[in-house]
């Protein structure tokens, strides 16, 4: 029995270890589907669908160069721009489609929109938290 005990030790102590990170990294994904799967260090991806809304109501990236995947779950046609900043990025999407781009941000809080006329208005609008 007693090797049997030292090798359960070492094993508890790594899935800890795992919990703590996942703990961690899982900020702000209630989501849970594969489409979104791990947070990755300077991805930011939105989900946008026909109910003129992103998957999230905030996001979250590291500053610096982001790559952002604006993806599609519906058919109408959605923009994504940042306030502020519509001359550096603009991605767009429908009929289920993906568009990417790249945008340099500091440290900040942002906010995110479809510049779909009604859309903003409609609540197609998210808050972007840079840091
Ligand atoms: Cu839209």
């Amino acid at each position: 029995m007693r090797p049997k005990t030292a090798i359960v030790k070492p094993v508890g102590a790594i899935v800890a270890t795992a919990l703590l990170v996942g703990a961690c990294g899982g900020g702000g994904d209630s989501g849970g589907s594969s489409i979104a799967g791990e947070p990755e260090e300077g991805v930011l991806r939105i989900v946008a669908d026909d109910t003129n809304d992103f998957d999230a109501d905030s996001y979250q990236v590291a500053a610096g160069d982001i790559r952002v995947e604006y993806v599609h779950s519906g058919f109408q046609n959605h923009t994504l721009v940042i306030e502020g900043l519509e001359g550096q990025l603009r991605l767009e999407v429908e009929n289920g489609g993906q568009d990417f781009g790249t945008v340099t941000l500091q440290p900040g809080r942002y906010i995110i929109y479809c510049d779909v006329a009604g859309h903003r208005d409609g609540g197609m609008e998210a808050r972007l938290l840079v840091e």
